[in-house]
């Protein structure tokens, strides 16, 4: 880590999808998961995040797509910001303007491109010069998803065996495979039970925790060599399965929960009909009632064609893999 003088900087970091899922941490305060996973970044979903320094602010300022946040979300980012002076020996606050091309809280993983543009803007504007391992680290203490949200395409976040080491790891970059994440907006509204809760929850309470833990390694295996043969069926599947049973783990919680709603079913039950009918494609779904559906070019039409059937086009959303943080400023 080296040391530069500047005090503003702006970053572009886009969403990640994991098909192999993040559900739970060994460590919470450092954001330390059970399982390493894996994920897609997405061309479509992204935040863009500039951090100004200044001498005379005497507390953080952030400004969310215009409006000042307040409360424990502000917490959130200051204490994220905390991090960052200790590291840089500054105290200063500094003033976050922030604009997401996501729904915020609907699933689509807003805190993951979130907490990577802020970890990218304010350790650079703070004077830090960090490298890209060093930043998906840092991002991983403001979020666990923004960890793989540093590089773009297949990025696999390894479990590693602490701070040092629980670090995202580009798998293919630059992704020669034309696939498409097709996003079905079934409901924008906040979620009730926040990822960080509805994990704890889950691994403190469901009886199948540990099962999920084993599955979980051998499907980040599989999908990695299904990945590098570009076998659609085989990661589609995989993914679907593994998105399946994080979803079981809140149902066999104690207080049970659950990210399904009427919507989130159609869709799944389409993408089997569909399925059956040779059009191929597979889902995933995260903490929020938004499906996103896998699928590859040739199949890409048909699969919108149905989609519209059922769901307004402006529900509809077509991402592609995505590239890396991107600084602006
Ligand atoms: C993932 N999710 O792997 C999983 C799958 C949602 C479902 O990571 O507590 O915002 O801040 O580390 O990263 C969303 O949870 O949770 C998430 P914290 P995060 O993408």
């Amino acid at each position: 880590m080296t040391f530069e003088s500047q005090n503003n900087s702006k970053v572009r970091a886009h969403t990640n999808i994991a098909l192999v899922k993040y559900w739970g941490k060994e460590n919470e305060a450092l954001k330390i998961p059970t399982t390493s996973s894996l994920s897609l970044t997405l061309d479509k979903f992204y935040t863009d995040t500039e951090v100004t320094f200044k001498n005379e602010l005497a507390a953080d300022q952030i400004i969310f797509n215009g409006e000042a946040v307040k409360g424990n979300k502000a917490k959130r980012i200051t204490n994220f910001l905390n991090i960052v002076r200790e590291m840089a020996g500054k105290n200063i606050f500094a003033e976050v303007k922030t604009s997401n091309n996501v729904p915020t809280a609907a699933g689509l993983a807003s805190s993951a491109s979130g907490f990577a543009a802020l970890a990218g803007a304010a350790s650079k504007a703070i004077g830090l010069k960090l490298n890209k391992k060093e930043l998906s680290r840092l991002a991983r203490r403001g979020s666990g998803s923004a960890t793989r949200s540093i590089y773009g395409g297949f990025v696999e976040w390894q479990k590693g065996f602490g701070d040092q080491t629980s670090i995202g790891v580009p798998f293919i970059e630059k992704v020669d495979w034309n696939i498409h994440i097709v996003a079905i907006l079934v409901n924008k509204s906040e979620k009730e039970m926040t990822s960080t809760q509805g994990m704890k929850i889950s691994k403190d309470t469901s009886p199948y925790y540990v099962e999920w833990k084993k599955l979980c390694k051998r499907d980040l295996k599989n999908i990695k060599i299904a990945i590098k043969a570009h076998d659609f069926s085989r990661m589609g599947k995989i993914a679907e399965e593994n998105a399946m049973r994080m979803h079981a783990l809140t149902l066999s919680a104690d207080p049970d929960f659950t990210y399904f709603d009427a919507d989130s079913l159609k869709v799944m039950k389409l993408v089997h009909n569909l399925r059956q009918r040779g059009i191929e494609c597979y889902f995933t779904m995260d903490a929020g009632p938004n499906v996103k559906i896998l699928v590859e070019d040739h199949n890409l039409v048909s699969l919108k064609q149905e989609l519209k059937k059922d769901f307004d086009e402006d529900k509809i959303i077509v991402a592609s893999p995505g590239p890396g943080i991107k600084y602006l400023k």
